[in-house]
């Protein structure tokens, strides 16, 4: 099948599912408040409108996040000042979080490009599934301390087996900084009935009720911490931190962007289903499919909406819409069925009316474009890279422009 026609399919695709879900009429609208107001000012988006969706997503989807004290303490652990023939510097810092006399400790690796005369660095901070020792194969890193899943032990084994999705050299040539760390630190990625990680840290026992919070919010709490860290960090530029996810990360990317607003870039990748997808189009994974699968994921009452999308006062478009106007990134891949990539798209063209009240425009486009072929026109960048779900350095290359464009015009340079 040509190229044209597979676009002219997809486009199809798109308008139908917009036919469809405008006929279903229950496709929560962005600027109408759930009491049938209209939201016609961006004071009326700030004060009104987004505090009463982040409730929503909280109650409904992710769980509530425990607001308790905690204590944080960073501590250098290994700095090699030249790697990648003297054009980078490693970092690997240790977090000690503490609640009530428990504690979780949160491995961070850093890379930071030399020669920028002592200028902080713009930095990408993204989570990884295997531990740090798999973004690359040097042996001062150390393997984790925390669970790690099977399709990753024995961890020996894994050492630099993921270094395709984070491409240092490429990100530091750039300019920018990578901070990563293993997301299994934060919360295990299994129903362990939250007694570990970030659960067992800061839940009271028999606390549970069903709006309590899954594992993709303990993990953007995480990213929150690690936030923490990085605005004492004087490396590091405090107004430039993006934060970027893959897949069920990428879904946690979205959900710590959209309540941590010291993200000014948030970045989704192939994050599907309960991500940047819109779920009332029930297209590859859907919410029944992702509650059985992954039952510790999201907040019990999530599960009522099993084969009932309709009913969720919520959909994706509106987790998007809770990050403007900050500019943010949908990244789908056209062999990702699973994720629905007319979905991600759709959400952000749902989403683009609320950047257009606050003054910007949204992705800028109705039809999906053609694979390989980024949307940079607002503050809403997407892109459908041809292949598998993956995090590529294509991804990347997008991603990085994207940030130039957005942290070059609209923040003031240091
Ligand atoms: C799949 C899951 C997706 C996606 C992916 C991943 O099995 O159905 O929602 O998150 O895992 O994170 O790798």
């Amino acid at each position: 099948m040509g190229s044209k026609k597979i676009v002219g399919l997809t486009l199809m695709g798109i308008l139908i599912a917009c036919a469809n879900i405008f006929a279903q009429g229950n496709m929560p609208d962005p600027l109408t408040m759930s009491d049938g107001r209209s939201v016609q000012t961006p004071t009326a988006w700030r004060t009104e409108r987004g505090p009463e969706i982040l409730e929503l997503f909280r109650k409904y989807v992710y769980g509530r996040t425990p607001d308790k004290p905690f204590t944080l303490k960073a501590t250098v652990a290994e700095k090699s000042p030249n790697v990648f023939e003297g054009k980078v510097s490693r970092k690997q810092v240790s977090l000690d979080i503490r609640h009530e006399g428990k504690n979780l400790a949160i491995d961070l690796l850093i890379y930071l490009p030399k020669g920028r005369e002592g200028k902080p660095v713009p930095v990408f901070t993204l989570l990884n599934f295997g531990g740090n020792h798999t973004t690359h194969p040097a042996p001062e890193i150390p393997l984790p301390k925390s669970h790690v899943r099977e399709n990753y032990s024995p961890p020996e084994k894994f050492r630099g087996a993921k270094s395709s999705r984070f491409p240092i050299e490429e990100i530091c040539a750039r300019g920018y900084g990578l901070v990563t760390a293993y997301y299994g630190d934060i919360d295990p990625d299994f129903h362990d009935g939250f007694a570990n990680g970030a659960h067992g840290l800061l839940d009271a026992q028999n606390e549970r009720r069903d709006d309590s919070w899954g594992a993709v919010s303990a993990w953007a709490w995480g990213l929150s911490r690690i936030m923490d860290y990085l605005q004492t960090d004087d490396e590091v530029d405090h107004d430039r931190i993006a934060v970027l996810g893959h897949s069920r990360l990428g879904k946690t990317a979205l959900w710590a962007g959209a309540q941590d607003e010291r993200f000014s870039i948030v970045i989704s990748n192939c994050s599907g289903c309960s991500g940047a997808a819109i779920s009332r189009r029930r297209k590859g994974e859907t919410l029944k499919d992702i509650n059985k699968n992954f039952p510790h994921w999201f907040c019990e009452n999530y599960k009522r909406f099993n084969d009932r999308e309709e009913e969720l006062p919520v959909d994706q478009h509106l987790l998007i819409a809770l990050i403007a106007p900050r500019p943010v990134y949908v990244a789908s891949a056209t062999l990702d069925k699973w994720a629905d990539p007319e979905g991600e798209f759709l959400a952000c063209v749902l989403a683009s009316p609320v950047y257009k009240l606050l003054g910007f425009d949204g992705v800028g486009a109705n039809a999906l474009p053609n694979p390989d072929t980024p949307l940079f026109k607002g503050r809403i960048g997407y892109h459908i890279r041809t292949g598998k779900h993956d995090l590529t350095s294509y991804d990347w290359k997008c991603f990085m422009d994207f940030a130039d464009i957005h942290w070059g015009a609209s923040l003031s340079r240091k």
